[in-house]
């Protein structure tokens, strides 16, 4: 019976788009030492909840008490390869592929909703459950390896052997006993270190370890404030994650794409120019990505990325949208168009940064134009 039920699970979970699923039971993390460590070591950065998680990543059962089972799942985002002529191009920004398309959260919660009311109904029990993506305080990747769904990288993503790492992944808890996972995961990374050699930032410190306050994904989306100035010239033009440590790994030749329309990319969303988003206003953010992963940034996080992608392009062209912005009302696009316009240099670039130089009053927008000049003038 047990097993009946487990196979009808995985088969639904297929039908609804989820290509990998497996269970494993509710037990202890074995890996919260590691986070424990990596917390201490300073490597969330500001990422402050993944702080207050701790206590409640130690067992599914702190989330919901009855969790028997963990019902990984994992769905493909992977959809086309961008025009190679463009993502090289330094006037065109790049989104990091999961942010393609559609908020993955919300896709997936639907679904994982209509699998917990099928388990409901095909159990003809009384269920207890609670569905996870991305946001809780689960470490997925864990449970993801020990339901059987690949094994964690030393890029530190999720690893399946057939078709590689373009994977969201999610959970079910539920107060059901099912069939576990037994196999260990097939594949592994080996001697490799392409990821780790290919990291533009250094922020795969070793093997499973990275730091996310060096990790480009972390600097254009989730931290809030300025970008250090030392890394911003290795950003280039990646204006909204950064997907480099999967692109190199070989398990990824083996992507196919998704059945998934909604993760297909949206218009514009593949190599979008730099200088139409530079005119993006804050209404105009918020209606082009309603319902899109890149609304996380907000429009102040946003313009700050294509403005160092724009000092990374380094073109005098760019300077009259520069100018413009080193006039915002926010202190930190200010700062950002002043590094921005010390990288293009020459005489427009000089005569922007002086006039505004004059004007500034926020001490770090200051210490932005001093050091531009000076970077200017050497
Ligand atoms: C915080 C976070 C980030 C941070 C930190 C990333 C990191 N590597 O920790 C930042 C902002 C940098 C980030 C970036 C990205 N993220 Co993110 N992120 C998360 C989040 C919310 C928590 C992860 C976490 O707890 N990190 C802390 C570290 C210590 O935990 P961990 O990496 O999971 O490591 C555990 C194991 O690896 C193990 N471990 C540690 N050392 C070792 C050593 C060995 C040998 C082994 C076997 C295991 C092992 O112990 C650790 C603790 O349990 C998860 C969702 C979730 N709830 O889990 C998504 C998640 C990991 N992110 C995801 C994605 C897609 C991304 C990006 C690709 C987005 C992008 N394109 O920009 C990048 C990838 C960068 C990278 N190389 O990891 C996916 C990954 C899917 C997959 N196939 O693995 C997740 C699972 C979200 C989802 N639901 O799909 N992310
Ligand atoms: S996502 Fe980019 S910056 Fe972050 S570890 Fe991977 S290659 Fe490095
Ligand atoms: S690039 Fe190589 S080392 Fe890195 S995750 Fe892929 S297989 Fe592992």
């Amino acid at each position: 019976m047990k097993s009946t039920l487990t196979q009808k699970i995985h088969t639904r979970s297929n039908e609804l788009g989820f290509e990998l699923v497996g269970i494993s039971p509710a037990k202890d993390s074995e890996t919260i030492d590691l986070y424990r460590k990596w917390l201490e070591n300073g490597y969330a950065g500001k990422m402050e909840y993944l702080k207050r998680h701790l206590p409640l990543k130690e067992n599914p059962r702190t989330l919901l008490k009855e969790t028997k089972s963990v019902i990984s799942l994992a769905m493909n985002y992977y959809s086309v390869d961008p025009p190679t002529d463009l993502s090289e191009d330094p006037s065109h920004g790049q989104i990091s592929r999961y942010a393609w398309g559609d908020d993955y959260h919300d896709v997936i919660r639907d679904k994982l909703q209509q699998l917990v009311d099928y388990i409901k109904t095909t159990a003809e029990s009384e269920l207890q459950s609670r569905v996870f993506v991305d946001s809780g305080p689960i470490l997925e990747r864990e449970y993801a390896q020990n339901s059987g769904l690949g094994w964690i990288g030393k890029n530190t993503n999720l690893i399946n052997w057939q078709t590689g790492s373009w994977y969201f992944l999610s959970e079910i808890l539920i107060s059901l006993e099912l069939e576990y996972n037994t196999e260990p995961a097939r594949g592994s990374c080996g001697t490799c270190t392409k990821c780790i050699e290919a990291c533009p930032t250094d922020a795969i410190l070793e093997p499973n370890v990275l730091d996310s306050r060096l990790c480009i994904s972390y600097l254009t989306i989730e931290l809030k404030d300025s970008i250090p100035k030392e890394l911003r010239p290795q950003i280039g033009n990646l204006i909204f994650g950064c997907d480099i440590c999967q692109e190199v790994c070989p398990w990824n030749s083996k992507a196919v794409p998704t059945s998934e329309p909604a993760f297909h990319p949206r218009k514009d969303n593949l190599v979008p120019e730099l200088l139409t988003l530079m005119g993006i206003t804050h209404s105009d953010f918020s209606k082009k990505y309603k319902g899109s992963p890149i609304k996380r940034t907000k429009w102040k996080g946003f313009l700050r990325n294509v403005i160092v992608a724009i000092g990374n392009w380094g073109s005098p062209t760019a300077v009259p949208a520069l100018k413009k912005a080193i006039i915002n009302d926010e202190p930190m696009i200010r700062g950002h168009a002043a590094w921005a316009l010390g990288q293009i240099g020459g005489k427009n670039a000089t005569k922007a940064l002086e006039n505004q130089l004059e004007n500034e009053i926020v001490p770090e927008v200051i210490t932005e134009i001093q050091d531009a000049l000076h970077f200017i003038s050497n």
